[in-house]
């Protein structure tokens, strides 16, 4: 029975180094969004696309958890599967902070799906370089990331979860991307208590109970102790 839904964004990242993707000098601005994260930019240009997030997976190994992932892995340890987490990101920092149940709606850089068998692998190398399935040997691999226009994963155990829970906690998002942009709203329409842990105003700022100003890696310890 899940209590507590915890939805995180790029901004939980952001003190371990990791660009976030609006925030001046963010990520976003090294590329436009429709420019590298859709399918149709993969299919324009999909060694653009490659270079993108061969570059991004490779900078995870210069990238550490911060005390805001480190919390939420104590909040798992403390209350088991009455936790939901489900993060934007598609880096691995929850899980290497000790978060054992990650639902990354949005994918994993550490990950390729094969689109000739729909295999799916860990991925730590390039994948600009074309390198074979391991398992149909095709050279047809691409990111395991959801790109705008597309599905993200976990959609119906994500409603389950914000239908069962009692309290919806959204952390380091700026509430631009849809469908996580929603979640407040589907909790609040189900009279879920929701708070808001975010360095600056985000764009759903003032539909949640409580919302509070600061960085993750100190609002979040915070809360969870
Ligand atoms: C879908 C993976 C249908 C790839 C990403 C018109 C209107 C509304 C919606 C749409 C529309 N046109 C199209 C859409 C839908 C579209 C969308 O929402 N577009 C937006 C741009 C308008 N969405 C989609 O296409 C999605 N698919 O809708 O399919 C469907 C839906 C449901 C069910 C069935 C079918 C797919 C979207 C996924 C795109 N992929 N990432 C990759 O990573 O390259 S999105 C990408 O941006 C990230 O994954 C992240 O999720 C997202 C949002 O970024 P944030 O995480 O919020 O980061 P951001 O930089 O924006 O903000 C950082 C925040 O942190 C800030 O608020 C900042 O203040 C704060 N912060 C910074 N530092 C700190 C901090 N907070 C605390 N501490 C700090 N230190």
């Amino acid at each position: 029975m899940t209590r507590i839904v915890v939805l995180t964004g790029a901004g939980v990242s952001a003190e371990s180094g990791v660009a976030t993707f609006r925030d001046s000098g963010g990520l976003w601005e090294g590329h436009d969004p429709m420019t590298v994260a859709t399918p149709e930019a993969f299919a324009a240009d999909p060694d653009l696309v490659h270079r993108f997030y061969d570059a991004r997976r490779a900078a995870l190994s210069r990238v550490r958890p911060n005390a805001a992932h480190h919390a939420l892995a104590r909040l798992e340890a403390a209350l088991g599967d009455a936790v939901y987490l489900v993060t934007q990101n598609v880096d691995d920092l929850h899980e290497r902070a000790g978060t054992s149940r990650v639902h990354h709606m949005h994918g994993r850089l550490r990950a390729a799906w094969c689109t000739v068998c729909g295999a799916r692998h860990t991925w730590d190398g390039t994948l600009v370089d074309r390198p074979p399935c391991p398992g149909c040997g095709s050279s047809s691999l691409r990111p395991d990331v959801v790109w705008f226009g597309e599905v993200p994963y976990d959609m119906e155990a994500i409603e389950e979860a914000l239908w069962d829970c009692d309290l919806f906690v959204s952390i380091g998002t700026s509430g631009v991307v849809y469908p996580a942009a929603a979640f407040v709203h589907y909790a609040i329409g189900n009279g879920k208590q929701t708070l808001e842990l975010n360095l600056d105003r985000s764009d759903s700022s003032s539909d949640f109970h409580e919302s509070r100003r600061g960085p993750a890696s100190e609002l979040v310890p915070a809360w969870v102790d």
